[in-house]
């Protein structure tokens, strides 16, 4: 299993569940809520990738605050350890348990609660689907400010709680920016109102910031205030091809200093990575006729007026072209054939699934250094291994994935510590947007100083004094149970 295989010993203070807690759970939530069936703990306990598998012999569905709010309450008192669960789409083992944990899915508080159409504020529970608050917004005008390949199964909650970066992020940034409110419950079950509406909101600590991106380690989200850009009518999407990593680098320069404003996406794949999708997803195709090109680019554009945003990009790839940044390219006629150039992009997680075993690294690096870790590790490994790079090119964040038929543990030897040691020493991140969640706890120290993660752990600590929320995960593991 590679690195899923961290050992680490169940905390011997957590209680485990017994009759009398199933009934308890049952009173509050009613049967239907309180799941023990084995065929739905099965695919509760399995995150998505299929690496990481806890034992939890129960899963509730809590549908308001207040029901989030008894269930913790009752929890902590019983020392009873929490794994918080929206879509269960995470990379990095944070949403399922690691033991017994009890499962706590917030998929059934899925309403929206108002949108306001002056200001694009839209207030939701956290367990909307990404995609359903997308497809609602699309009809009043608006888009939500965050979109990745998950979309379909990943809720807004998870989303927050592992500060989810994805495809969009080059033009809307973070959600610690578009994320201004939330409401989370506390392991002793206190709700912490801070659902603001507001852009400005000086009065304070900003404490929401500590719960997006926390992975459920200091409380359960149960709703959030976010704000959502107007939905623009001219979308248009170039699939280009580059000889060289130095191309690909130039030119998104060259978008950014050109296209400005009305870039929204930039992402880019190896050849790799290409052959990846061709080979595993059915329908798939390359755009570009069959050529020896080693990297493949994504620019998207985003802007108010059709006939100006099309000349505009298409002026910027003839000047590219002439340039030698790009040496081949199609810009999609339509809605559909943009989403099959999409689905290349989107697929290569897929894809890779398929294959066999997945070695996956999530950097942010400069992005003059970025692909470098790309060739040292593929000659590292030589052919024993597939090793892909792609991602987020326009906001410096490498997906790093090594493909082989099964986990071996001469090549995962060969992988780790050397890609942590190599991102910490160019001052990278080893999570850029995936999280920590149980794959990375222990390897927090790459990227942040003792003192800080020594701070990470009192405000746990503060916040969940019994150590129940999501319990092995972010925080390494000999800060979150020493006495
Ligand atoms: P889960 O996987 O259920 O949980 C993730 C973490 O959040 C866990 O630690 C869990 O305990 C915690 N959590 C979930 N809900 C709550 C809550 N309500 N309160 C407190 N804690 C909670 N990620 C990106 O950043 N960018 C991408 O482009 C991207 N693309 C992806 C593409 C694919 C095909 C897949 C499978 C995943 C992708 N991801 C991406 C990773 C993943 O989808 C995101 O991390 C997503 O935000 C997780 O949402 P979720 O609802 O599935 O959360
Ligand atoms: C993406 O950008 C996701 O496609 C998943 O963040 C990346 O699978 C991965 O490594
Ligand atoms: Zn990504």
């Amino acid at each position: 299993f590679g690195s899923a295989s961290t050992k680490i010993q169940r905390n011997p203070l957590f209680a485990t569940i017994t009759s009398d807690d199933i009934s308890h759970f049952k009173e509050l939530l009613g049967e239907k809520n309180v799941i023990q069936d084995k065929d739905r703990l099965l695919t509760a306990n399995m995150d998505w990738m299929r690496k990481y598998e806890g034992s939890s012999q129960l899963l509730l569905q809590p549908r308001s605050t207040d029901e989030v709010s008894q269930i913790l309450k009752y929890c902590n008192s019983r020392r009873l350890a929490v794994v918080p669960q929206g879509g269960n789409t995470g990379l990095v083992g944070g949403s399922v348990p690691v033991f017994d944990e009890v499962i706590v899915n917030i998929g059934s508080m899925n309403n929206i609660i108002s949108l306001d159409k002056v200001s694009g504020i839209l207030v939701c529970e956290a367990g909307c689907i990404l995609e359903n608050l997308d497809s609602f917004l699309a009809n009043q005008g608006f888009i939500m400010p965050l979109d990745l390949g998950a979309k379909g199964s990943c809720q807004i909650g998870g989303n927050v709680s592992t500060n989810a970066g994805g495809l969009r992020f080059i033009r809307y940034g973070s959600l610690h920016g578009s994320v201004l409110g939330l409401e989370a419950v506390l392991a002793n079950g206190s709700v912490l109102d801070m659902l603001g509406t507001l852009r400005k909101d000086n009065t304070g600590y900003d404490l929401k910031h500590l719960f997006i991106g926390s992975e459920g380690t200091l409380g359960i989200v149960t709703k959030i205030s976010i704000l959502t850009p107007p939905r623009l009518s001219s979308v248009n999407l170039a699939f280009l091809a580059c000889k060289d990593y130095l191309s690909c680098q130039k030119l998104l320069q060259e978008a950014k200093r050109t296209l400005g404003v009305v870039l929204s996406a930039f992402e880019f794949l190896d050849s790799y990575s290409m052959d990846m999708v061709l080979t595993h997803l059915e329908g798939v195709r390359n755009p570009l006729p069959p050529s020896t090109y080693n990297f493949y680019v994504l620019i998207e554009t985003t802007g108010s007026s059709e006939s100006y945003d099309k000349e505009q990009l298409e002026a910027f790839l003839l000047r590219s072209m002439e340039g030698g940044l790009i040496s081949d390219g199609v810009v999609a006629q339509d809605i559909n054939q943009a989403s099959s150039f999409w689905r290349i992009r989107e697929g290569i997680t897929e894809a890779l699934m398929k294959a066999g075993a997945v070695y996956k690294y999530d950097l942010s690096l400069p992005v003059e250094q970025l692909y470098n870790v790309v060739d040292e590790m593929r000659s590292r490994l030589g052919p024993s291994a597939k090793v892909l790079g792609y991602g987020h090119l326009g906001d410096g964040n490498l997906h790093l994935n090594i493909s082989t038929p099964e986990y071996d543990d001469t090549v995962f030897a060969q992988i780790e510590p050397f890609v942590y040691e190599w991102t910490s020493k160019h001052r990278g991140s080893i999570s850029a947007e995936h999280g920590l969640g149980l794959m990375k706890a222990n390897k927090i120290h790459y990227s942040k100083s003792s003192e800080t993660v020594q701070l990470m752990a009192s405000i746990k600590k503060l916040l969940d004094p019994n150590g129940i929320m999501n319990p092995y995960k972010v925080l390494p593991h000999s800060l979150l149970f020493q006495d």
